[in-house]
């Protein structure tokens, strides 16, 4: 009896420890922590986008289907985070210092965004969800 029970704990064991081999360090973590990114870090769910004057950082933002991005206004202008390719279109319409703007994407793709206070040319970021 001791001994099966010894033997289940090892199988236990083994399976958590190759579970945690299963995610190289440096990609996303499976937001517990383990998987080789710290809590906090990408797969917490702490995603978060700085809204600046003039700029989204970082503007280049990869992502996993069911992850909430947050979009943090810090520039003292006003901006918008708006998506023109999907549809229903996204706006978060036009906010000041302190806002925020949260959205989370379903599907994988690439999504195009820009503010339009001041212009794609001016402001536009990508989310890239995979
Ligand atoms: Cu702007």
């Amino acid at each position: 009896m001791k001994v099966v029970r010894a033997f289940s704990l090892l199988v236990i064991v083994a399976a958590v420890l190759s579970c945690q081999a299963e995610v190289p360090p440096g990609l996303p973590g499976n937001g517990t922590g383990i998987g080789g990114n710290p809590p906090g870090g990408p797969g917490s769910g702490a995603k978060q986008i700085q809204v600046g004057d003039n700029f989204f950082s970082p503007n280049s933002f990869n992502a996993h289907p069911g992850d909430s991005i947050t979009w943090n206004w810090t520039g003292s202008n006003q901006h918008s985070v708006t998506f023109t390719t999907t549809n229903p279109i996204i706006d978060s319409g036009v906010q000041g210092t302190g806002g925020k703007f949260t959205y989370t994407f379903a599907q994988t793709g690439v999504y195009s965004y820009y503010c339009k206070v001041h212009g794609a040319a001016v402001m536009s970021g990508t989310i890239t969800i995979q």
